[in-house]
Order: structure tokens, then sequence, then C-alpha cells
């Protein structure tokens, strides 16, 4: 598994997704909270959306909210892969530093969100052998991405990790409803299939667990991901399926990888180690 260190940007600058709140302009030298910034007072943003659901934490203003901050609280992971968060007056502190707005904006907790993201490759295949590139002269890969529903970018079909859900669960089960479209499809529910998913899907690489740079992260709710890979070296598992968008999906596809590659948040840096670990073209 790798150690990925980054300066978040995609949460920096520019508006709030599906708002026309701006953020406070953080340049790179002033994300560390460690940067003195005397005055920074960013915007406060919670979506409404959030009110009265059940999947969502309370307002902290609730005084039934009660969180057990860095711990497991119930069922709800509030701990973090980064380690221990800080609390600043009674928020919860992004550890990767600053991005111009508090509040949660639209992330259901306050601190730390986890989701899984599955990261499911196969060979490019040519007339039944793995196509190479002629620069490079190492095979592609393939990658199963979806294109966001709600922003349109192309992403890892990755979801939140339910209270209680064991990773490995979310990582099967969020491939099945967004790639397979589990709720309505009929080619892959013969058992065989069903039996060869849920095998496939135990054999995975952990790629990454950590902080995402995710464009919904504020000051004080932050996404947080387990990436695992799933390789189907002959295409004849889950590599030989059409896949069909399902849920919040409005598109699916096996795209081929290189170093184009433009993914969601930070997910092309997971990729790209996968690629190195198979010893794939970039
Ligand atoms: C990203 O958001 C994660 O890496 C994961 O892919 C995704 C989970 O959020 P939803 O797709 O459920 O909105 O940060």
């Amino acid at each position: 598994m790798i150690l990925i260190r980054m300066v978040h940007s995609k949460c920096r600058n520019g508006t709030y997704p599906f708002t026309e709140l701006k953020r406070v302009v953080v340049t790179e030298d002033l994300v560390s909270w460690n940067a003195n910034w005397n005055g920074y007072d960013p915007p406060e943003y919670n979506s409404e959306v959030l009110l009265n659901k059940p999947w969502a934490d309370p307002p902290l203003y609730d005084p039934k909210f009660e969180p057990k901050w860095n711990e497991l609280d119930g069922v709800i992971n509030r701990k973090s892969f980064m380690g221990i968060y800080n609390i600043v007056d009674g928020r919860p502190q992004n550890p990767e530093g600053r991005t111009g707005i508090k509040g949660r904006g639209i992330l259901g907790k306050w601190g730390p969100n986890h989701a899984a993201d599955p990261i499911v490759t196969r060979w490019k295949m040519v007339n039944g052998e793995k196509e190479i590139n002629t620069v490079t002269k190492l095979p592609i890969l393939q990658l199963c991405c979806i294109q966001r529903r709600d922003c349109g970018q192309w992403a890892l079909p990755g979801g939140m990790v339910d209270p209680g859900e064991k990773v490995t669960e979310t990582l099967q089960r969020e491939f099945l409803e967004e790639v397979l479209d589990s709720m309505n499809a009929s080619s892959f529910q013969k058992q065989q299939d069903c039996e060869m998913i849920k095998s496939f899907f135990t054999a995975g690489t952990k790629i990454y667990e950590g902080y995402v740079d995710d464009p919904r992260n504020t000051d004080n709710s932050w996404m947080e991901t387990v990436a695992v890979n799933f390789h189907d070296e002959n295409g004849l598992q889950v590599g030989k399926f059409d896949l069909k968008a399902g849920d919040d999906a409005q598109n699916v596809q096996w795209m081929d990888v290189d170093e184009n590659l433009n993914l969601y948040a930070n997910h092309s840096q997971f990729v790209k180690t996968v690629v190195q670990l198979l010893n794939a073209h970039w």
C-alpha cells in the first residue's frame, strides 16, 4: 500500500459544489494550519439537504448531539486514517489543512466521512492477446469507471461505508449497485455468476487508505477512503461483463488507462499505483 502525500487542491478555491458560495482563496503556502493566518474567517455552509436525514449528523448546536470524536461512536466510525484530528471550538478540524469554507457543506458527517473505492481492472485485448502500447511496450490496462450523476466527472465506482458495514462489503455492494445495476440486471443473476463475483471480491490488493482530495471537503468535514484493486487477469470473471449504469452513475465504461487519466477527486493517483503494481502502460 502506498502513502500519498499531497496538498489538497480540489477542495480549495473556486465555488463550493452545487452552490454559488465562493471559498476564501487559500494559497498553497497557507493550507497548513501551522501557517500563521490571523483573521482567517471563511464563510460557513451547511446544506439544508442534511436536516433530519437518518444518514446525516444533526447540526452541532443540537443539544442531543454528543459525538465521540476520534472514536468508534456506536456504529459510526469517527476515527481518521490520518491520526488524531483536532477539535477546535467544538468542531473537528480538517487534518490536511484549510479549505476556505467551514461547516460541513454537503457531507453527512462532521469530521471524517468514510468511503470505499473498488479499482476493478482487466487487460485490453485484441485478437485474444493483450494489446501492447507501441511506445512503452507495456500492456494496456482497462479500468471500470463510472460517470458521476452529481458532477458529470468520471470516477471510481465508490460509495459511503454504511454504519456498521465492513469495507469489504461496501466495495462489492457499490460495484454491483453502480456498475452492474444489480437492481435491474438480469444477465448476471445466474447462481454461478453471483458466486464468481463474491469470490472475485475476496481477492483484492489494498492500494490506499486515507484522506481524499474531494471537492466537497470543508474545514470541518472531509472524505476518507479505502481503495482496493481487484484485477481480472484473464478477463473471464468480472471483466467479461457488459457494464450497465445504475444508482448514482449516469454512465459506466471500461476505460483505457494512460497518463491522461483524469478522474474525480484524486482517484487517478490511486489508479497510477495499480498501473505500477501490474507493470502496465501509463
Ligand atoms: C469520494 O467520494 C470517494 O473516493 C468515493 O469515490 C466517493 C463516495 O461518495 P459518493 O459517491 O457516495 O457521493 O471521495
